[in-house]
């Protein structure tokens, strides 16, 4: 199968001290010239050998002598060599604008740029192209001056030139050394805009964000979220950035969302690119945690990087643990932590509970771009937050210095942070390193009994990790868990919060001094990424959903108790609403609770987390509870909605916490008001796609109309269109939105948006917002005559000629068969052996059908 075993890991043969780059760039024809002092590393006497993909080596030098015993294996390039110390020169010829990958060097709108995470330097030039192989990087790049006038690299500018021919030239040297996954150069006619930072040592560094020229306006957000990253990154972790300076530039075409590359951060243009008029609160929101997130890696990921691949998540996991922090410190905490663990749920379970399931630390890959996973990047933070939790804020603080101070410069590995943790804390984690190696989400049965004669109250836990792929029997893993009990009479907490560990299979807990019947407050604030199951009735979800003094348990309870409703109704068919419907309403009339809470609390789950729960995934009876719930709901409570709509303050628009959770609520409200089928739903929709000021409420409309088949929804979408004709990123909300829609006919129309004079595959972006989009609306995508999976079969053939990475990312859909009735399973099935069996199947997306076909 061509798979790499973590336990085949050997350390690298040779080092590379020092690499010095030259490009010659040019878009049809570029010429590097990589020089390598490189030094044994090891007594095995084996040849150097260098990654290389696609390039053949014009020229090879040893020590300035041309040599012929070169000889290409696989496609490494191997060099023998006598002595423990040489230089190597090797010249190659690329061509960026045939690159469609965006793997190594390619252009983007008239940009060159780079992407080398995992594999991508070996697109550029033969080198050891793995993490563990840290050089310092001198990089001179000669290009024509018209075309390219500003030249970035890594590290800091040392020095520029003008040549004859009306070419430049620019020098870059990075003090650090770092692996060959976080070079970067980028080339273009880009405009600045420019910041400065003084650390918190003194020191000051020049920031820039590099976009095209009419975009520098819509580049403060980001720039302003740069300025609070590193503040919050020297307050809360003591980490102070180490250049002089920190660049970001901003491209249309990209496979991920940014790059974290040594003072050059390469951006998809969707999280630096914001203006009220353009991006929503969620843009804005993103674009925070991105940039956060990247300039994280710096400390997490740069200066102590990964010593091979399957090590991802120690500086993924972590630094997206980092980035919540930060975002939970500009606004609502509690709200935050909803958005992640919907997003975990959405994302990470599913993952979790299929055939593409692997450990935060994987065992084995095929191709590394497969595992950039929610696993690796979201599963991978909860672990990080457990071990917080376990360790408390002074303790974990105490670990992370540790950690940073004595892998400093490195190439570490999970192990050896976990170790930092146990060392600073003086605690055993050696159960907790389960989660690393365990793939599931464990499920844990949970029931409260109650001894009223004694006063007591007996808490009886149970935890399963269900088999996974390869992994069919499990250890009790170490759940922390944060429990509290309340009184169901006077609503008071009957004692403290605890925390629990859970780390036997099962096991009992007792609880004094419990005079009323007591209700269970478990796993709050989301202590643990599992599944509860617990035997609470509805009445008493809808009581912590009223009392809990923990936002986040209050949110969970309303979520628990929806879909309980949602899952009887689409079992039984036959719907009970009126617990949701009066826990929704008293939700809505406490006027003491933040808006930007309530809309989360009031939020039905998602009709693809309704299918989680079951063991077989009945997408029409899904929709149709799901709808008739929220129609319930919207006719039942419509003087509320109507209420909460118009609530909300007038006045311009203001990013702000406040400003956002009123917006957030509005538009909760739009679509409730919308799903009672009231008659002027439509004209208060379309009302508010003219009125608004900003996208979140111009796409909050439109998502509403689009659901729908009225003239409105016609009339917005054309005029949404022609308003932002040329803007890309506005372009996709128009395709996502359509695709997302729960219309009957979405199915038809997305595969007539494929046809769309605007649709590309060649752009991720765009692929993203409608095969992407259309591959989780459940319903849609699932339709009974398998035109869904034969849609995304042929998009995703299309799309791997051109971007195998992008391909591969859109095919987990289709590996979630064995939910489904035996038909869809064999249409689906059907769709996955056809994209197996197509001739020149890149090793991505080969490796996720077949596993997917398991
Ligand atoms: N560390 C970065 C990963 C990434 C990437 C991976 C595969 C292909 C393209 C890519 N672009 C960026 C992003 C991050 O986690 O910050
Ligand atoms: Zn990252």
């Amino acid at each position: 199968t061509g798979a790499i075993s973590r336990h085949d890991y050997r350390p690298p043969a040779w080092l590379v001290p020092e690499t010095r780059l030259v490009f010659d760039l040019d878009p049809a024809a570029t010429r590097v010239t990589a020089t390598l002092s490189v030094t044994r590393n090891d007594a095995s006497g084996d040849p150097l050998r260098l990654d290389g993909a696609g390039q053949r080596p014009l020229a090879v030098r040893v020590d300035g002598v041309a040599i012929d015993d070169w000889r290409i294996e696989g496609e490494q390039l191997v060099v023998p060599l006598a002595g423990d110390a040489h230089t190597i020169e090797t010249e190659v010829e690329i061509a960026p604008e045939r690159n469609t990958q965006l793997m190594g060097l390619y252009a983007s709108g008239g940009i060159l740029c780079t992407q080398c995470e995992a594999e991508g330097f070996r697109r550029i030039t033969y080198f050891p192209d793995r993490p563990d192989v840290l050089s310092r990087y001198a990089v001179r790049m000669v290009a024509d001056a018209a075309r390219y006038p500003v030249l970035l690299a890594n590290g800091d500018p040392v020095a520029a030139g003008t040549l004859d021919d009306g070419r430049h030239w620019a020098e870059w040297n990075d003090p650090f050394p770092k692996p060959s996954y976080l070079f970067a150069l980028v080339a273009g006619d880009l405009a600045v805009n420019r910041g400065q930072f003084t650390t918190q040592s003194g020191r000051g560094v020049d920031l820039g964000i590099w976009v095209r020229a009419g975009d520098v306006e819509k580049t403060r957000h980001a720039l302003h979220a740069l300025e609070l990253a590193m503040a919050w990154d020297e307050r809360v972790y003591g980490r102070e950035y180490d250049l002089d300076v920190f660049n970001i530039v901003a491209v249309d075409d990209f496979n991920f969302g940014a790059m974290e590359n040594k003072g050059l951060n390469i951006f998809n243009s969707r999280y630096i690119l914001a203006d009220p008029d353009t991006a929503t609160d969620y843009d804005y929101d993103a674009i925070a945690a991105v940039v956060a997130h990247e300039y994280f890696h710096n400390w997490s990921g740069n200066r102590i990087t990964c010593r091979d691949w399957f090590q991802l998540s120690l500086k993924e996991g972590f630094t997206v643990y980092r980035d919540q922090g930060f975002s939970a410190d500009q606004g609502s905490a509690a709200v935050k932590r909803i958005e992640d663990v919907r997003g975990l749920r959405a994302a990470q379970f599913p993952e979790d509970a299929g055939p593409l399931a692997h450990p935060v630390r994987p065992e084995s890959y095929i191709e590394i771009g497969n595992f950039y996973t929610a696993t690796i990047y979201n599963k991978g933070a909860e672990l990080i937050r457990m071990m917080a939790t376990i360790l408390g804020p002074q303790a974990f603080r105490a670990a992370t210095d540790l950690y940073f101070t004595r892998f400093d410069g490195t190439a570490a590995t999970c192990e050896d942070f976990v170790a930092c943790m146990e060392e600073a804390s003086g605690r055993d984690l050696t159960q907790f390193r389960l989660w690393y190696s365990q793939a599931g989400t464990p499920r844990v049965a949970a029931s409260l009994s109650h001894q009223a004669g004694d006063g007591r109250a007996t808490l009886r836990l149970a935890q399963h990790v269900p088999a996974t792929p390869g992994q069919p029997d499990k250890q009790p893993m170490v759940l922390p868990l944060r429990i509290r009990v309340f009184g169901a009479e006077t609503g008071r907490a009957l004692g403290d919060e605890q925390l629990v560990l859970l780390d036997e299979a099962a096991s009992t807990i007792v609880f004094d001094g419990i005079t009323e019947r007591p209700v269970l407050s478990v796993n709050r604030g989301f202590s643990a990424p599992v599944i509860i199951e617990s035997d609470r009735s509805a009445a008493d979800l809808a009581f912590l959903s009223a009392h809990d003094d923990d936002p986040f348990a209050r949110y969970e309870a309303m979520q628990q108790l929806m879909l309980d409703t949602l899952v009887a109704t689409t079992i039984e068919g036959r719907p009970d609403n009126d617990a949701v419907i009066t826990a929704v309403a008293n939700t809505l009339d406490d006027r003491t609770l933040d808006p930007a809470f309530v809309a989360e609390a009031v939020l039905l789950p998602s009709e693809g987390f309704i299918g989680d729960q079951l063991a077989m995934v009945d997408p029409e009876a899904i929709f149709r509870a799901r709808e008739g719930l929220r129609r319930a709901l919207g006719l039942r409570l419509a003087d509320r909605w109507r209420d909460a709509y118009e609530r909300a303050p007038d006045g311009p628009y203001v990013y702000s916490p406040a400003a956002k959770g009123h917006r957030r609520l509005r538009s909760v409200a739009l679509g409730y008001i919308a799903a009672s089928g009231a008659d002027d739903a439509a004209t208060i929709a379309f009302r508010q796609f003219e009125r608004a000021d900003n996208m979140t409420d111009r796409q909050g409309a439109l998502g509403t109309l689009a659901n729908g088949y009225s003239d409105e929804r016609e009339a917005a979408l054309d005029i949404f269109y022609h308003r932002y004709a040329g803007n890309s990123l506005v372009i996709d909300k128009w395709f996502q939105t359509q695709a997302l829609s729960s219309r009957d006919d979405t199915g038809r129309l997305v595969a007539d948006l494929a046809r769309h004079p605007d649709f590309t595959l060649a752009n991720p972006n765009r692929a993203r917002a409608l095969v992407g989009a259309f591959g989780a609306n459940q319903r849609a995508f699932n339709a009974a005559d398998g035109s869904g999976y034969r849609f995304l079969a042929d998009q995703l053939i299309a799309l791997d000629k051109l971007n195998p990475q992008t391909a591969a990312k859109l095919l987990p859909p289709l590996a979630r068969w064995r939910r489904f009735d035996s038909d869809r399973a064999a249409l689906m099935r059907g769709a996955l052996e056809r994209i197996v069996a197509t001739p020149g199947l890149s090793k991505d997306v080969f490796e996720q059908a077949s596993k997917s076909l398991g």
